[in-house]
């Protein structure tokens, strides 16, 4: 049997070992220029073109043909995507699943929610590279992944709801008065995979240190972590050593959000994936 993961490129990943492994991208469009997920964009130059572009932008997520082509010729394929109440990809994920089940009925494809993005898709992805390593069948990995999506969650300091709020991915209500400078916005994802404001916090500090609380009121108690950031590593890792002096966890990857992930969540923001 050979099994294959595919994601979204909002997971922020470009390989895995172990398992075979492929993302499909979402783009990033403006006036004069589109912007492909994948690993051949130079992300920094990306940002450095947006940080002056006064037009109209937005994305597009992948549609059932890439998923399909990434599927390839896999007999059991997992495709995790950011959640369904935010993009289209589910749908198109969805969609390319019966397209090739319908034409390869011995073969299976389950889609995953995950009702979130970035490093909590991280933590799903890995999960499932695990559970295939164990040689379970696929019925059980997909029963144990949604289990498991119980236990994860996403938290996060946002410079900005910009983005988010001109291409109607937040409630504009919601993004009014929030785009004074050095004012960042804790949050969460929802369990129905929205974005849920918790704080408003002045300057980094005091919102890593909200975050911490957070984590404290969820019972957060030494599981795994995954911090994603967007041109931020000092406050990934000043993050990363809160959450070790307060937990004493040690190993939280550290990764570069992507170009979706960079779009939304502006530059200087952090992701943080983890398990509780
Ligand atoms: O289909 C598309 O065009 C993609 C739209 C994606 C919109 C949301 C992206 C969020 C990126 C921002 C902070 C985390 C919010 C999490 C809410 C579930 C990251």
């Amino acid at each position: 049997m050979n099994y294959k993961i595919i994601s979204d490129s909002s997971a922020n990943l470009l390989n895995l070992s172990a398992v075979d492994f492929a993302t499909v991208p979402l783009h990033i469009i403006t006036d004069t220029k589109e912007f492909t997920d994948d690993s051949f964009l130079d992300v920094s130059a990306m940002q450095n073109y947006l940080s002056s572009y006064k037009g109209k932008s937005s994305t597009s997520c992948p549609n059932a043909h890439e998923w399909i082509e990434a599927i390839d010729d896999a007999d059991v394929a997992f495709l995790v995507t950011i959640t369904s109440n935010l993009s289209g990809a589910c749908a198109s994920a969805k969609a390319a699943a019966s397209m090739y089940e319908s034409e390869h009925p011995d073969k299976k494809v389950y889609v995953i929610d995950s009702l979130s993005t970035g490093p909590e898709m991280v933590l799903i992805i890995n999960k499932l590279a695990e559970l295939i390593k164990t040689d379970a069948a696929s019925e059980s990995i997909y029963t144990a992944i949604c289990e498991y999506q119980k236990t994860t969650h996403l938290y996060f300091s946002l410079s900005s709801l910009d983005n988010l709020a001109k291409n109607g991915r937040i409630n504009s209500i919601l993004a009014k008065g929030i785009g004074i400078l050095g004012i960042k916005i804790v949050g969460k994802a929802s369990d129905i995979g929205t974005l849920q404001p918790m704080d408003k916090c002045r300057g980094d500090n005091r919102a890593y240190k909200c975050l911490i609380n957070h984590m404290k009121k969820l019972n957060y108690n030494g599981g795994k972590i995954v911090i994603s950031h967007t041109s931020n590593p000092a406050g990934a890792y000043e993050m990363n050593d809160l959450i070790k002096n307060e937990f004493g966890y040690e190993d939280a990857v550290v990764m570069e959000n992507r170009a979706l992930c960079s779009f939304y969540a502006e530059p200087g923001s952090i992701l943080i994936g983890f398990e509780a």
